[in-house]
């Protein structure tokens, strides 16, 4: 366990930044937002940033639901190399988070680690959501959690783990019956329904479309652009196919590609696969159940003139070797 006496000791003083992963999801927005309030219990003022954008709809009336303020590194002019930044839902490093002026001293993150790095203050856990850790801070440090807090954590808890079916742990549901009893469920409702989009329609329409299945593998190209959170989405609903155990989604993405896997085979580490899969290529990573990455604009002639058969190719190739 992590006494976050350590984290209060080293942040004061000091201007405090906590930074979520680029296009943040509302794990990392309430992650933060928890974050925050705990911190300012302690007389610590942060300011929640971000690169990249907010980008559905959804997100962005979670924010106005809760309260939220959360600011993209634009409007953040002035920060120096004195801040300090706490990684939230995320780690630096990663392809998914900016590197911005401020020192990285402290992490708080669910992901496992790609890249190490050396922070003064480190609490990396495996567990379904980022909010159920930033709970925890709150519970074992006896400080009280209000109510609309608590509703934003346990959005975050629900978002990330698909309402509970994945990648759940034990510690995750001993945190929600702690959120549940806390929360309000009506705001919880509001913020919960309303959360497709017009636009996400046209994707799904697509996936349907252009959906091919091998085995219990399914591949569905989308051939404009998605933001990440609506690839991610797609690819969950390829999974809820009955035969399908293992998806591999992607969409154009600033002139390059954006993917997004999933796994229900416990022998297929869906990070795994994907970060060999794209490694010739671009990047990627993940959890054992979920896991993105890109093809940069730059290397789309490296996949030559059958773009989708050799992409097709890369991940059937590595799901056999796997699964050998
Ligand atoms: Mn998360």
């Amino acid at each position: 366990m992590k006494d976050s006496n350590q984290l209060i000791e080293l942040l004061k003083g000091h201007k405090v930044y906590l930074q979520t992963h680029n296009f943040p999801d509302p794990d990392a927005l309430a992650s933060a937002f928890g974050l925050q309030n705990f911190l300012k219990y302690y007389g610590i003022n942060s300011l929640i940033c971000y690169d990249g954008k907010i980008e559905k709809v959804s997100t962005k009336k979670m924010l106005t639901a809760f309260g939220i303020e959360a600011f993209p590194k634009d409007e953040i002019t002035d920060m120096t190399s004195d801040d300090y930044i706490i990684t939230v839902d995320g780690q630096k490093h990663n392809a998914n988070f900016t590197d911005l002026p401020g020192d990285e001293v402290a992490c708080i993150d669910h992901h496992p680690t790609f890249i190490e790095c050396e922070y003064k203050y480190s609490d990396i856990r495996i567990t379904g959501a980022c909010a159920s850790i930033v709970t925890e801070y709150y519970i074992n440090a006896g400080v009280p959690l209000d109510t609309n807090t608590a509703t934003a954590l346990l959005y975050g808890l629900k978002m990330d783990t698909a309402s509970f079916e994945r990648g759940v742990t034990d510690f995750d549901i001993d945190i929600f019956k702690y959120l549940h009893n806390i929360c309000d469920k009506e705001l919880l409702k509001t913020v919960h329904n309303n959360s497709m989009e017009l636009d996400d329609l046209k994707a799904y329409g697509a996936a349907i479309e252009n959906i091919r299945v091998y085995d219990n593998f399914g591949f569905v190209y989308i051939p404009f652009d998605c933001n990440d959170a609506l690839v991610a989405m797609i690819s969950d609903f390829i999974l809820a196919l009955d035969v399908v155990e293992v998806s591999v989604v992607y969409a154009t993405r600033d002139g390059g590609l954006k993917f997004s896997v999933r796994s229900e085979q416990s022998s297929l580490h869906a990070g795994k696969l994907i970060s060999n899969a794209l490694s010739d290529y671009g990047n990627g990573g993940g959890h054992a159940s979920m896991s993105g990455g890109v093809i940069p604009a730059d290397n789309m002639d490296k996949l030559g003139k059958y773009r989708d058969l050799t992409i097709q190719n890369l991940f059937l190739k590595n799901i056999e070797n796997a699964t050998k």
